[in-house]
């Protein structure tokens, strides 16, 4: 028989309330013994979806006053029987009650016990479980959003309808092979057509997965510009606070400073960084490799140019930097628009867009946020897909399987050795609904989740 398991599933500290979960075939029974209620039942004999008002005792000792749901399963989280107590939420009284349910026979569940039971119980996919997760630590409302839709098994159904269509085809060409007479062979040219349709749906995901990233990690922006352009006064009046120093001696920001706003519902992290100018020390080189770093990975650029000067070569060889790096939104903020306005912008490029701003007077701060949200609702034509490694891997998986199948085909024209590539396609579209997939990497999923969840 299966063990119980429990936890405690709120965060430790004070608070109104706390809750202990037991979870398997001992559950209801372990309430029995440690649970008084205030009106005499058998909680073995309670409908299921119940709350009953009662005390927790041990060994004649009152510990707390408490509400007890039950769960029966296979309706229930987990699909076992399950019980869930509320505690007056003291951390004493928590721990006290965990202790006594252990020493009726439970033992402390694992991260993610609960959920991952309900995965092997056939209550939810891997997909699904995951997503479970997801949405507590989603970091903005976009993140929720995606979370809830893999919750309510939107991902798993792609996938499934993808794996559906990959068997189909399995069996169609089998049946050929075996009865010639009786099925009709597709020509060569029309698996290879239906390969790559199969491969563009594969494509499209990954393309998703890599959007889901972004929404989960937050958009990088970046500001960058000479020294004392006014770009660690952009970031504190975009923050809303002092973070970085400012001063007017040039070099001041030698390292990079990381701060995180929400526009519209998205996670927006703003770098700010090393001016990128001719080294004076090590410790400059040093930063402005950093700021080489991150100008890598960022989404958005903010080239910021002091209004007040005359731009420099310096600039211009800067600007012709960034510009080729591929992918990455420019926008061009000119600062300093206090001050009386000397500098030409004829050298930029006419779609480079551009926003005026004073970062020391907190002028034109909300037109850059609005251009900034302008740039993520455009990238929002596609929608984003939370997957994890082990998903996005599979998926390259497939699409090289693909890759060889095709390349198989026009080489020898063999259709009889698309069978086998098929399975393995349609074996990968199984693992991400965790349909065959390894216990390894089961608890490696499950390891990043709280426990009592
Ligand atoms: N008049 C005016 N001065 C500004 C404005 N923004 C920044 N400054 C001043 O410009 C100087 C440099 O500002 P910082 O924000 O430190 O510039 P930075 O680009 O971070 O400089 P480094 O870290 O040295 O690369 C400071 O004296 C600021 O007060 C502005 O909008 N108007
Ligand atoms: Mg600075």
């Amino acid at each position: 028989m299966k063990d119980t398991i429990t936890a405690i599933a709120t965060p430790l500290g004070y608070s109104a309330i706390g809750i202990i979960r037991i979870s398997g075939p001992q559950a209801i029974g372990i309430a029995k013994k440690i649970f008084l209620p205030i009106r005499e039942k058998d909680l073995e004999k309670v409908p299921s979806h119940t709350l009953h008002y009662g005390r927790i005792y041990y060994n004649d000792e009152f510990i707390d006053e408490v509400l007890l749901a039950v769960y029966k399963g296979p309706n229930s989280y987990t699909g076992e029987d399950m019980v869930e107590i509320f505690t007056h939420g003291s951390p004493i009284i928590l721990e006290e009650v965990l202790k006594i349910i252990i020493n009726e026979g439970a033992r402390i569940a694992e991260k993610g016990e609960f959920t991952k039971r309900a995965f092997l119980n056939g209550k939810i996919d891997l997909l699904q479980a995951e997503s479970i997760n997801e949405i507590i630590r989603a970091e903005s409302k976009t993140s929720l959003r995606i979370a809830l839709s893999k919750l309510e098994g939107d991902t798993s159904k792609r996938i499934r309808e993808l794996k559906d269509r990959v068997e189909f085809l399995r069996v169609q060409l089998e049946a050929s092979i075996d009865f010639p007479e009786d099925v009709e062979e597709k020509e060569k040219s029309e698996w290879i057509r239906i390969l790559e349709e199969i491969k563009k749906e594969v494509e499209e995901l990954l393309l998703k997965g890599e959007k889901g990233d972004l929404i989960k990690e937050g958009y990088k922006v970046i500001l960058v510009g000479k020294p004392n352009v006014g770009k660690s006064s952009l970031f504190n009046s975009l923050m809303r606070e002092d973070r970085a120093i400012v001063t007017p001696i040039p070099g001041t920001t030698r390292d990079y400073i990381e701060g995180e706003i929400y526009l519209s519902g998205y996670l927006i992290k703003i770098y700010d960084t090393a001016g990128l100018s001719i080294p004076r020390d090590i410790l400059d080189k040093l930063g402005m490799e950093k700021t080489k770093k991150i100008l890598e990975k960022s989404n958005i650029i903010l080239f910021v140019l002091d209004g007040s000067l005359e731009i420099t070569e310096e600039e211009k060889n800067l600007f012709q930097g960034i510009m080729s790096y591929e992918n990455k939104k420019v926008l061009l903020v000119i600062n300093k628009i206090d001050l009386p306005l000397k500098i030409d912008l004829s050298f930029f490029p006419e779609n480079i867009e551009r926003v005026y701003v004073s970062a020391k007077n907190n002028i034109g701060i909300d037109r850059l946020e609005e251009k900034l949200k302008e740039y993520i609702i455009a990238e929002e034509s596609i929608d984003g897909l939370f997957l994890n490694i082990y998903h996005k891997e599979e998926l390259k998986k497939i699409n090289n399987l693909i890759d060889e199948s095709i390349k198989t085909l026009k080489n020898f024209n063999a259709i009889d050795i698309l069978g086998s590539f098929l399975y393995d396609i349609e074996r990968s579209l199984g693992n991400m609904l965790g349909e065959e997939v390894s216990l390894d990497i089961v608890d490696k999923i499950f390891e990043n989740f709280c426990v009592g969840k």
